[in-house]
């Protein structure tokens, strides 16, 4: 890898930490510790200089009934390697722009290291925001992210319902998130269309849903409020919890 792309690279992460997603490198940059103390294996190999798909934390079928074996190994294996491949191809594809100096195409391939990176750590996040029901999936969450969770939506029952809402109403493909908004340090939900835009600068995601067909489809065809009704009971709120305290410190 030549020094450009090694600026490009920084470059795209900085960009990335911009929309939110500066705590998922934390992740990354701790890649030498413990495999249990690495809370957001981000795919990336320090090694190669490219990013890469990281292995799903439960087998395929673990979810079921809520989500589907299928479904899961298309969206992991298919949809987010997809994304993972066209972050790192965008991202040659933005330093061999910048030598030529052409800014249109600068800007062309700048917009999809945003859309495939984002797409890369949101997906990341979705997994890892998601357990067996019953062992660490659904329920309720506990300690100061409930605490904040009361105070910011007025008990679980009005997060939840603003949360599917969210989810719900998504136009088009896109996701609902439990941000962290870090100038009020209050938490909000918020709806991403496609894989970043609406997202407000400085917030950090907590716990997102997939509302694009291919997360739903196969099983629930057009129900997608059926879909985000079952996703309740697969939250790993273990996960949110020890995130949301790494974030507050
Ligand atoms: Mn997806």
């Amino acid at each position: 890898m030549n020094q450009n792309e090694q600026v490009d690279r920084r470059a795209a992460m900085g960009a990335m930490a911009l929309i939110g997603s500066g705590l998922a490198f934390a992740g990354a940059a701790s890649a030498g510790q413990p495999e249990n103390d690495s809370f957001l294996p981000i795919g990336w190999d320090a090694e190669a200089s490219e990013y890469v798909l990281p292995k799903l934390p439960y087998a395929f079928d673990a979810l079921e009934p809520h989500l589907d074996a299928q479904t899961m190994q298309i969206h992991h294996g298919k949809h987010h390697a997809g994304y993972v491949r066209g972050l790192n191809a965008a991202l040659a594809a933005l330093a061999e722009a910048r030598a030529s100096g052409d800014a249109s195409l600068v800007q062309y391939w700048s917009r999809k290291v945003s859309f495939h990176g984002s797409g890369h750590v949101n997906h990341t996040l979705f997994w890892l925001g998601m357990a067996p029901a019953g062992k660490g999936g659904g329920g309720q969450p506990s300690g100061p992210l409930a605490e904040a969770i009361n105070r910011d939506f007025g008990g679980f029952d009005k997060f939840s319902w603003q949360f599917q809402a969210a989810a719900r109403s998504v136009e088009g493909s896109g996701w609902g998130w439990l941000v962290h908004e870090p100038i009020s340090g209050r938490l909000t939900v918020v709806q991403v269309e496609n894989q970043q835009k609406l997202l407000m600068t400085g917030c950090v995601p907590l716990l997102g849903i997939d509302v694009w067909e291919h997360a739903y489809y196969l099983k629930y065809q057009n129900r997608r409020a059926d879909y985000v009704a079952a996703f309740m009971n697969v939250i790993n709120w273990g996960h949110v919890q020890r995130l949301y305290e790494r974030v507050i410190g």
